[in-house]
């Protein structure tokens, strides 16, 4: 199968090893699909041709024989429906892999977003003051709520799928403001998720162009 995946040739640092072509780049990585990259700049994104590929002019958008897609999460459940590394063969352990992609997307990922803009994009604001401490009350409830689901199990069902990835790629965003540390349980399944060799080799392939195509300092 050939397979094509669209990535930027570069981003700001904040924004390296986050951009979301990772999870498409990290579950090839699992399933052991070998894919071609095209890097493209604001120019490209801003494209007519681009925006009929991907209608926002973001990363990732993605093509193989049969389909043409963007939207990184339809993107990594369109790759696990085919391949055991992803989600079990069943249909009830498809349907709970693809729920979990749901939930990290849907339930926890706009909480995550609602503390990481403040923080990234409008840190030392005088109105983010009133508003930080409310959006941190509303993503540590889902948090513990998600804290309580896996209580000690190694991933959200009993094994690793599409879920675990797509949930770790939203949860590592918390990282640096130190919020994640507080679930330890949580931290601990970023944490064996992202020890995936999948993962590194995911990361190292996202990261190559950043360094050639650095601006000069
Ligand atoms: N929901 C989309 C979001 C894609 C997205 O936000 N991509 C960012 C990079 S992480 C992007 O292309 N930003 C540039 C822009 O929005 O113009 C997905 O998951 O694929």
């Amino acid at each position: 199968m050939s397979i094509q995946l669209t990535a930027f040739r570069w981003v700001p640092p904040f924004a390296q090893g986050f951009v979301r072509d990772l999870r498409v780049r990290w579950a090839l990585e699992e399933a052991g699909l070998p894919y071609q990259v095209t890097l493209i700049d604001p120019e490209v994104q801003a494209s007519e041709g681009y925006r009929r590929w991907q209608p926002f002019g973001q990363v990732p958008a993605y093509r193989d024989d049969t389909v043409e897609m963007f939207e990184s999460g339809a993107i990594v459940l369109h790759i696990a429906a085919k391949y055991e590394a992803l989600a079990p063969r069943d249909e009830a352990g498809r349907a709970r892999m693809t729920t979990w992609v749901i939930a990290a997307l849907n339930s926890i990922e706009p909480q995550v977003q609602n503390l990481v803009h403040l923080d990234v994009f409008h840190a030392g604001e005088a109105w983010t003051k009133e508003r930080r401490p409310q959006a941190e009350v509303a993503l540590n409830q889902r948090l513990a709520a998600l804290g309580a689901w896996l209580g000690d199990k190694d991933y959200l069902e009993d094994r690793f799928t599409a879920g675990d990835l797509i949930m770790t790629t939203v949860l590592r965003e918390l990282v640096d403001s130190g919020v994640l540390s507080r679930f330890p349980n949580l931290d601990a399944l970023r944490r064996r998720c992202e020890a995936r060799p999948a993962f590194s080799r995911a990361m190292e392939a996202q990261m190559q162009p950043f360094r050639e195509h650095a601006p000069a300092s």
